[in-house]
């Protein structure tokens, strides 16, 4: 059996990750499925790493913060280590130096399946090793045994009104899945230091076991009748049983739910959600209070929330074009949508500067399942038309579309219309790579995150600028 190590090189030069997949064969019977012991052999390792490099290097300068960086939204500030994933503005991301196609291809899937599970990408992102077979399995065991939700939660949502945004209900549940939280328990009575990261682990592996049940509860009860949640079946995958539990069991739609709760994981540090999940994390908040801060930043419809707002426009789009549409009249609609002081939502990324990869695969998905589908042919035609509006009114510095002009048409296809709740399925997915992040944030013992700010009259001070 092969396992795979993954490694990269950056060059310093072109700034650009080359991966290396190096094959090493192991035997199965070394390859442990208990997760937790493997991360506790190599954290030792990891901290000592990180110490000498630090050592040598800690004072070695990484870039330069210019006026404009600090007003505007630090963008290419270089100030977060994040080892899960990385983006390249020009490739997109690689999840420990994995592309997405790459992982469609190493990763295991469900019997049957062609697309990578969820698990597996956990697996590789918290360890940075290609999981087996036996390692996939055992994680969606796992999850599947810590599933239950405690009474409260289940009451709480209940009795929110189906008025309450389904990204509110979702942070609202996580945050009092608090109450669970092994980690806030170990530190109020006193746990060394050294050992938080094993209660995160714990509270981490118990929040991806329960946020799709959560996520499950609100959309039966937002948008259906709040019956029809069945059983988990522990012999089934986190993917098959969230579809189930959503309601829905074609099997394309399910692994339409593998790909698409891979893709969404994770997207280095800097991004809104995982930055904040991560900030919130550093003040020894619980994984479910700093990941429930981090939904809060995904529902802003300039990060998560786009896929919603991608799938309101279209409507509204088709509303008024119809499914006979000329090139011309597309175009018309783009240019009123921006005149009137609005974004194109779908488009455009503050890292990214072509093709979102989360986009291509999700068109892959799409021309293989659902080809004639109108809703993608207009997807598709608007692929075409946007970019060079976007780049003719000159300010904007990625015309190409982001992953969220594409996820809610396949999720339409398969009858999940309910396009408020499409952040939802982005936060179940978002949880594998924030929270991965957020147990080595532990093990390396990294400090309460506090830059500095400055008022515009100190920098003028400063800067002798006047
Ligand atoms: N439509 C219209 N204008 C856009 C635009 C778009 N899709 N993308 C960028 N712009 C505008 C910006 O609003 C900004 O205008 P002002 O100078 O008037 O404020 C200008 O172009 C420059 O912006 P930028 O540097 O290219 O982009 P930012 O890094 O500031 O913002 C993003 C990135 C994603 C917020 C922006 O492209 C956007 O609003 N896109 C639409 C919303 C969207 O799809 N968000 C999802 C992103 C992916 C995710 O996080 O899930």
């Amino acid at each position: 059996m092969a396992l795979f190590r993954i490694t990269t090189t950056r060059f310093a030069d072109t700034q650009k990750i080359v991966p290396q997949v190096s094959v090493i064969l192991r035997q199965l019977s070394d390859a442990s499925t208990d997760l937790k012991a493997v991360l506790a052999a190599k954290i030792p390792k990891e901290q000592e790493r990180i110490v000498s490099f630090r050592k040598k290097h800690g004072n070695t300068k990484v870039g330069e913060v210019t006026v404009d960086m600090m007003y505007g939204g630090m963008r290419g500030i270089k100030g977060l280590v994040c080892e899960t994933s990385v983006l390249d503005p020009d490739e997109g991301i690689r999840f420990r130096g994995l592309s997405i196609p790459e992982c469609q291809k190493v990763l295991p899937k469900a019997p049957g399946g062609n697309e990578p599970l969820p698990e597996g990408l956990f697996w590789l992102l918290i360890t940075g090793d290609v999981p087996t077979e036996a390692q996939v399995k055992a994680i969606s065991k796992e999850w599947a045994n810590r599933a239950e939700l405690p009474a409260h939660v289940v009451t709480l949502l209940n009795n929110l009104p189906a008025t309450v945004h389904p990204m509110s209900q979702l942070s609202a549940a996580m945050t009092v899945l608090n109450s669970e939280s092994k980690f806030a328990k170990a530190y109020a009575s006193g746990v060394h230091k050294s050992k938080y990261w094993e209660y995160v682990y714990e509270d981490t592996m118990d929040l991806i076991a329960k946020v799709p049940v959560v996520a499950a509860t609100i959309y039966r009860n937002t948008f259906k009748d709040g019956s029809g949640i069945g059983a988990i079946d522990t012999t089934k995958d986190w993917s098959y049983n969230f579809a189930h539990m959503l309601g829905y069991d074609n099997p394309e739609f399910i692994e339409l739910m593998r790909l698409y709760l891979t893709i969404h994981s994770d997207h280095e540090g800097g991004n809104v959600s995982a930055h904040t999940v991560h900030l919130v994390g550093s003040a020894l908040s619980d994984p479910y209070l700093s990941f429930a801060a981090g939904m809060n930043g995904l529902a802003g419809p300039l990060h998560g929330l786009a896929n919603q707002e991608v799938l309101i426009w279209l409507m509204k789009l088709r509303q008024q074009i119809g499914d006979k549409y000329n090139e011309q009249q597309l175009k018309d609609f783009i240019w009123k949508t921006l005149k009137s002081g609005q974004v194109v939502p779908g488009f455009g990324h503050a890292v990214l500067r072509k093709t979102d990869p989360r986009y291509t695969c999700q068109r892959e998905f799409a021309q293989k399942h659902l080809p004639e589908d109108p809703l993608f042919k207009l997807v598709s035609d608007i692929y075409k038309v946007v970019p060079p509006i976007l780049l003719e009114l000159g300010k904007v510095k990625n015309p190409w579309p982001n992953v969220d002009a594409h996820s809610g048409v396949l999720l339409q296809y398969y009858g999940l219309k309910e396009m408020n709740y499409y952040t939802v399925l982005f936060g179940v997915s978002r949880a594998l790579g924030v929270l991965a992040s957020l147990v080595w944030d532990r093990a390396l013992g990294l400090p309460i995150e506090r830059p500095k700010s400055m008022s515009t009259d100190g920098l003028i001070k400063a800067l002798k600028a006047n």
